[in-house]
């Protein structure tokens, strides 16, 4: 008896995770700099979206949101508007030219003033 009773209530939230709707998407991001995971992360901090992350590293931006309050093109456009090229929706120029140097991505950025480096291995004692 004690199995049917766990049986139904995993049944019951399988029903809910159903009506809510969430999902979680990858996508390609230009960007650079932590400046600009600051703008793509902040970008996306609308309501609808539960997560939202991007690697600096791999230019992957990782979203999670509730299909019943906001779209995936929605959030591509978001990312856009920022500044940031995505896979589907380019960034307008007047939006990129107003990019921070260190983030203008498409004509080789690059941010060496910025980030001062990883830590130095061979500091003089
Ligand atoms: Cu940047």
């Amino acid at each position: 008896m004690k199995y049917s009773l766990l049986l139904a209530v995993f049944l019951g939230s399988i029903a809910v995770a159903h009506a809510q709707k969430k999902v979680q998407i990858e996508f390609k991001v230009s960007g650079v700099c932590g400046m600009c995971e600051e703008r793509i992360e902040k970008a996306l901090d609308v309501p609808g979206v539960i997560m939202a992350e991007w690697d600096q590293e791999t230019n992957k931006a990782s979203v999670a949101f509730k299909t019943k309050e906001i779209t995936e093109e929605q959030i591509h456009q978001l990312v856009a508007d920022a500044g940031h090229d995505t896979e589907k929706i380019k960034a307008k120029d007047e939006v990129y030219n107003n990019l921070h140097g260190c983030c203008k991505y498409r004509d080789g950025a690059n941010c060496s003033g910025g980030s001062h480096g990883d830590h130095d291995d061979h500091s003089p004692e």
